[in-house]
C-alpha cells in the first residue's frame, strides 16, 4: 500500500487526514481507497483519538475519481458498479457512521465524489477560494457517493436538480448561504480553525456526539414517532455513561466538565 497518499498527523486528542496527491487535485484511485480505509481504522482503534479533520494538500481538496485510472479496455464496457460497491459506498458509510465528529477542511475545489466527501462530514469548513463541483453531467454520469441523497437535504430540491444537471461550480460563500457547510473561513485561516474545532471536539462527549450522529442520520427516514423512540433509548444509553454524570456535576459545581468519550 502507498502511504504517502493519505498522510496522518496525531495531534493532541485528534488526528489530521490529508490526502495527498496534489498533482491531480487529490484525485482517488485504488491506492487512496486503501490508505484512507487504513488511516480510518487506525483512527477508530485509537482511544485517544476523539475528533478528526480531513483535509486535502496543496490547491485542492479533492477531484473525486482519477479519470485517468479509469480501466477502458477495448472491446468491453466499465463496469463502473465495482469501484462503487467496493470503494466510495463503504467509505461514504464509513464517514456517517464513525464514531467520531469529523471535521471536513475543504482547502481547495471539492470536485465530482470528492464535493460529496465533504458533504458526508459531520461539519465542513470550506477556504473563502474553494469552489463544490457536481462535475459528473460532464462526464455523462449521475451524482454518486452520496450526491442525490446529500444535495437535495442540503441545498433543497431545485438547487439540487440544476447543480446536478449543469455541473455548475459553487462558491464557498454561496454553499455557506445555501446551508450545504457550516462556515466559509478566510484561506489564510482555514487550518488554525479546523484545528481549534477538532481540538474543542475532542474534549465534548465524543461518546454523546457519536450517537448525535446515529439520531440525525436515522432520522433522514424515521417518523416523529420512531424518532422519539430512538432519542430515548440513546438517552438510557448516554444516562448511564461517566460523561453525562460529570456534565451534571460539572454545571452544578459550577466548574467546567473533563469528559473521557465513551458510552
Ligand atoms: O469509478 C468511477 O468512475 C465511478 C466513481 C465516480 C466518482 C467521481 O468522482 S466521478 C467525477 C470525477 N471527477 C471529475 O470529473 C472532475 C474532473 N476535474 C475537473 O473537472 C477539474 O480538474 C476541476 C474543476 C476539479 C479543477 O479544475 P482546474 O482548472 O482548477 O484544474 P485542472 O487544470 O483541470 O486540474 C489540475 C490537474 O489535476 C490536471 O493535471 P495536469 O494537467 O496539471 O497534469 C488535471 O488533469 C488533474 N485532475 C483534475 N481532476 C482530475 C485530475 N486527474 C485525474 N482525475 C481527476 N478527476
Amino acid at each position: 500500500m502507498n502511504k504517502d497518499v493519505v498522510l496522518t498527523e496525531i495531534r493532541d486528542g485528534y488526528r489530521v487526514i490529508t490526502l495527498n496527491r496534489p498533482d491531480s487535485l487529490n484525485a482517488f484511485d485504488a491506492s487512496v481507497h486503501a490508505a484512507l480505509g487504513a488511516a480510518l481504522s487506525d483512527a477508530e482503534a485509537d482511544k485517544a483519538c476523539r475528533a478528526l479533520i480531513l483535509t486535502g494538500s496543496g490547491r485542492g481538496f479533492c477531484a473525486g475519481q482519477d479519470l485517468s485510472a479509469v480501466a477502458f479496455v477495448p472491446g468491453q464496457k466499465p463496469d463502473l458498479t465495482i469501484t462503487l460497491d467496493q470503494n466510495y459506498n463503504p467509505l461514504i458509510r464509513r464517514l456517517r457512521k464513525l464514531p467520531l465528529p469529523i471535521v471536513c477542511a475543504v482547502n481547495g475545489v471539492a470536485a465530482g465524489g470528492g464535493a460529496n466527501i465533504a458533504f458526508a462530514c459531520d461539519i465542513v469548513l470550506a477556504a473563502r477560494s474553494a469552489k463544490f463541483i457536481q462535475a459528473f453531467a460532464k462526464i455523462a454520469l449521475v451524482p454518486d457517493c452520496g450526491g442525490t441523497w446529500f444535495l437535495p437535504r442540503l441545498a433543497g430540491s431545485a438547487r439540487a436538480r440544476a447543480l446536478s444537471m449543469l455541473a455548475e461550480p459553487v462558491s464557498a460563500e454561496q454553499a455557506e448561504a445555501w446551508g450545504m457547510i457550516w462556515k466559509v473561513i478566510d484561506d489564510a485561516n482555514l487550518m488554525a480553525e479546523a484545528h481549534r474545532l477538532a481540538s474543542h471536539l475532542a474534549k465534548q462527549p465524543t461518546g454523546a456526539l457519536a450517537l448525535t450522529k446515529r439520531a440525525l442520520d436515522a432520522s433522514e427516514n424515521n417518523t416523529l414517532d420512531q424518532q422519539l423512540d430512538l432519542e430515548r433509548d440513546l438517552q438510557g444509553v448516554l444516562g448511564r455513561a461517566p460523561d453525562f454524570s460529570e456534565g451534571v456535576n460539572a454545571f452544578l459545581q459550577k466548574r467546567a466538565p473533563r469528559f473521557v468519550g465513551g458510552m
